[in-house]
C-alpha cells in the first residue's frame, strides 16, 4: 500500500508493522502508522493532504511549525501553574529534513506525533464533554493570543468569509449541471431558499470586521467535537488537533464552529432531522469552560456578536455542504450522492433550531 511506502520516508525508528486509516476528516486522508523496534513501539499519524483543498502545502506546514513552536514553550513555561499535562502534536520531519513527502503522483503527505491516551469523538457524549470542548479551546485560543497574525500564512483564502461561500453557490448555479441538482430534489430547492432568506443578514460578520468593530487574531478554524482530545484516563481535554486551518480570523468563527458541533447531540451526519437541535444545556456548560479563559482576552464589542457567531457558522456550514453538493461534490468526501445535501439540511435544521433559541443563548452568553 502506497501510505506505507510512504510512511518509511519519515524520521521514525523502527520497522513498519501496519498503516490504518484513522479518523473521519471531510478532506484530508488520515493513517495510524505502527511501527516496532526489539524494544520499543511507535505510533504516529500519517496524512495525505487534499491538494485540492489545500493547494499550497508550505503554508500548512509552516503555520504549524510556527503554532506548535509557540505553544509548546508557553506550555512548558506555564506547566508548573497547570491542573493537567495539555498537548500538542509535533511535526515529524523526513528523513530527507523536509516538512513533507510528495510522493510520484505529486500527492503531498506530512507526519504528526500521536496524542497517545486520548480519544476525539464525532457527537457530544456528556455535559462534561461539552465543559471540556470549551476549557480547550479558550486555553487554546489563550495560547495562541501574543501570536502575532502576521507570522501566520492564509492557508485557505476566504475561509470563513460567509458570503464568499454565496458566490460560490451562485456561480455552481450558473452551470446546467448545477441547476440540474438543484431541481431534482425538494430538499434541495427548500435549502435553497432558507440561504436565500439569509442573504442579506450573512454578512454581519464581515461588516463588523469592515467597521473595525472586531479585529483578527490567530484562530483554530475548526474546532469542531472531533477535533478535541480528551484523556482517556481523567476524561478530561488535553488537546485540540488538527492545525491546517490556524490563520489570523475573528475569535467568533471558533466559538460558532465549537458551539454548532457540540450542541448538536445528532452530530454532522445525522440522517432523520428530527433529532437534529440545539441543546442549550450543552451551550451553557461549553460557555462555561470557555470563559475560564476567555474571559480575560474578550472585549465588549467581541461578546457582542458571540451570538451571530454561533448562528453564522452553523448556517455558513450548511452553505459550503450545500455549495458543494451543487457543484458536485469537489471539495468535501462523500460516500454517497446525496451526503453533502443531507450534511446542509443537518446545518440548516441547527440553524434554525439556533434561531428559535436566540433569546435563551443570549441569556447564557450575557450571564456568563
Ligand atoms: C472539514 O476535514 P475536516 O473534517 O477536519 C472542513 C471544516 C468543516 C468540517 C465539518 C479545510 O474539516 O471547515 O467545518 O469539515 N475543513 C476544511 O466537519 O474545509
Ligand atoms: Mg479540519
Amino acid at each position: 500500500m502506497k501510505a506505507g511506502l510512504i510512511a518509511q520516508q519519515f524520521d521514525v525508528d523502527g520497522r513498519l508493522v501496519t498503516v490504518e486509516t484513522a479518523g473521519n476528516g471531510n478532506v484530508n486522508d488520515t493513517y495510524l502508522v505502527i511501527l516496532r523496534t526489539t524494544f520499543d513501539e511507535q505510533r504516529f499519524i500519517l496524512q495525505r493532504l487534499n491538494r485540492r483543498v489545500f493547494p499550497e502545502p508550505e503554508h500548512i506546514m509552516h503555520n504549524m511549525c510556527a503554532v506548535t513552536d509557540h505553544v509548546h514553550r508557553r506550555l512548558e513555561a506555564e506547566a508548573h501553574m497547570a491542573d493537567r499535562i495539555w498537548q500538542l502534536p509535533r511535526v515529524i520531519s523526513a528523513k530527507d529534513g523536509a516538512d513533507f513527502v510528495v510522493d510520484g503522483d505529486g500527492e503531498c503527505w506530512r507526519a504528526i506525533s500521536l496524542i497517545a491516551s486520548a480519544h476525539s469523538y464525532d457527537k457530544v457524549q456528556s455535559i462534561e464533554h461539552a465543559h471540556e470542548a470549551g476549557f480547550v479551546l479558550g486555553q487554546f485560543q489563550r495560547l495562541i493570543s501574543d501570536l502575532p497574525p502576521d507570522r501566520l500564512r492564509v492557508t485557505v483564502p476566504n475561509f470563513h468569509m460567509t458570503p464568499s461561500y454565496l458566490d460560490k453557490l451562485d456561480r455552481a448555479l450558473e452551470t446546467p449541471e448545477g441547476r440540474e441538482r438543484l431541481s431534482s430534489a425538494a430538499a434541495a430547492e427548500s435549502c435553497y431558499r432558507f440561504i436565500q432568506d439569509r442573504r442579506e443578514w450573512c454578512s454581519v460578520l464581515e461588516t463588523a470586521k469592515a467597521n473595525r468593530e472586531l479585529d483578527l487574531r490567530p484562530v483554530h478554524g475548526d474546532p469542531k467535537i472531533a477535533n478535541i482530545m480528551i484523556d482517556d484516563a481523567t476524561g478530561k481535554g488535553t488537546c485540540i488537533v488538527d492545525l491546517d486551518t490556524v490563520m489570523p480570523g475573528l475569535i467568533h468563527y471558533d466559538f460558532g464552529d465549537c458551539m454548532r458541533s457540540c450542541c448538536n447531540p445528532a452530530g454532522e451526519e445525522a440522517v432523520d432531522l428530527s433529532h437534529v437541535y440545539f441543546d442549550t444545556d450543552l451551550c451553557a456548560s461549553i460557555v462555561k469552560g470557555y470563559m475560564v479563559f476567555a474571559r480575560s482576552f474578550l472585549t465588549e464589542a467581541d461578546k457582542h456578536y458571540l451570538y451571530d457567531g454561533i448562528r453564522l457558522i452553523a448556517f455558513e456550514l450548511g452553505l459550503r455542504f450545500f455549495a458543494d453538493y451543487v457543484a458536485g461534490d469537489v471539495y468535501f468526501k462523500v460516500r454517497h450522492d446525496c451526503q453533502n445535501l443531507n450534511r446542509a439540511r443537518v446545518q440548516f435544521k441547527l440553524t434554525e433550531s439556533i434561531e428559535t433559541r436566540e433569546a435563551q443563548i443570549r441569556k447564557i452568553l450575557e450571564t456568563a
